[in-house]
């Protein structure tokens, strides 16, 4: 009788090919971001967050409500483009996935959200940062970095008490991003009793500038914001140094990627950039943070651009909350995800206030000095 029951157990292994037992949970955990187009190297930076913790969470052996969890990653391409991200979106609806995380941009993630929130799933972006995002009534909808008033805020106020900016010249892609944290940082330069002297639009497909630079170059700014990727923000930054527009560059998240240097082509000054990550760590919560990027980099043979840690949180963040729960069914995972409270990620202590957003959220403030990114200060 045993051996038969053996012979079976055996069968039964042999057919899931050796993956999962049969009371493994297999549990789908979608991810979306930008893996082609301009910005493909963020986008590939936040799958890979994924994928480490996607692979470390399989190779500890997760148990959820008695049973061995057996994660999987679905991980979808939307360009960046707002089309795109819904129908990932729906795909991932589709597969049944037990939550996302993303999308990378603003303007994939607020549509995208609608989907998720229809279908129950919990979403949490770990980079989009426009504050509608998550003010929209969702009961899916989470974000584990600060938003964008914030973000503006904060880099408009800097602007001109810290770089001491008379003239301040502002652009913007028109993404639900770029012209948000513009808005923003506008308001933070009139709130810290500054002025601006113009503000000129492009895309986030553009190239050449000199149009909206010249007009700008005549009002003599000494700092120009850009709300965008760091995709245009380089080719920006070299035709600025081609019409002698010698300013200091602010801008957000966005541009704040360890690539920006090589988009630029060498044409970046000295402490000329400015720019904040979403969030940010001091004292001892940094060398977690300095571990994950030396193992991320052992792991992808590639240096963290911005957001692959909070991908990496984001992930961990929503599986806590099954564990907890014991179920990976979003309906019944999702009130312990938003009852989530000093939960230690590598980016520092994660827990949500009533809308999703995180609680206490900090920002980066970094330059570039000889190609790297130097960070200036933590602020909340
Ligand atoms: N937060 C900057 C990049 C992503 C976005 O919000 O569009």
């Amino acid at each position: 009788m045993q051996v038969k029951l053996n012979l079976v157990v055996g069968a039964v292994a042999i057919l899931l090919g050796g993956n999962a037992f049969a009371q493994d949970l297999v549990v789908k955990i979608g991810h979306v971001g930008p893996t082609s187009g301009q910005i493909a190297h963020l986008g590939k930076d936040n799958e890979n967050g994924a994928r480490m913790a996607i692979d470390e969470l399989n190779a500890k052996g997760v148990m959820i409500g008695g049973k061995k969890a057996k994660f999987e990653l679905l991980a979808e391409d939307d360009a960046g483009d707002p089309k795109q991200g819904t129908a990932a979106a729906q795909k991932l609806v589709d597969s049944k996935v037990n939550g996302v995380v993303g999308h990378l941009n603003s303007g994939t993630t607020i549509p995208a959200s609608k989907l998720y929130s229809d279908a129950g799933i919990a979403q949490i972006s770990p980079s989009a940062t426009n504050p509608k995002y998550t003010r929209q009534g969702y009961k899916t909808t989470f974000r584990v970095v600060a938003d964008d008033v914030h973000l503006g805020g904060t880099l408009g106020k800097y602007a001109v008490k810290e770089l001491k900016g008379k003239s301040i010249a502002v652009i913007d892609d028109r993404t639900a991003y770029g012209q948000g944290v513009a808005d923003e940082f506008e308001k933070g330069v009139k709130a810290a009793g500054g002025k601006t002297v113009g503000r000129e639009f492009t895309s986030d497909k553009a190239t050449d500038f000199t149009a909206i630079l010249t007009s700008l170059k005549a009002k003599k700014p000494d700092v120009v914001f850009f709300g965008g990727m760091d995709a245009v923000a380089g080719p920006m930054l070299r035709q600025m140094k081609q019409l002698g527009i010698d300013a200091r560059f602010v801008g957000g998240d966005g541009i704040c990627s360890g690539e920006l240097p090589k988009l630029a082509a060498g044409t970046m000054g000295e402490g000329q950039v400015v720019c904040a990550e979403a969030g940010g760590v001091e004292g001892e919560a940094k060398k977690s943070l300095e571990d994950f990027k030396a193992a991320f980099k052992k792991k992808f043979n590639a240096d963290v651009q911005i957001y692959a840690p909070y991908v990496y949180d984001a992930v961990n963040v929503m599986v806590a909350a099954m564990v907890k729960a014991g179920s990976s069914d979003p309906a019944k995972y999702l009130p312990a995800l938003a009852k989530t409270e000093g939960y230690k990620g590598v980016t520092g202590t994660i827990a949500f206030d009533a809308k999703g957003d995180i609680k206490n959220g900090a920002l980066t403030l970094f330059t570039y000095k000889g190609g790297k990114r130097e960070q200036i200060a933590v602020v909340r």
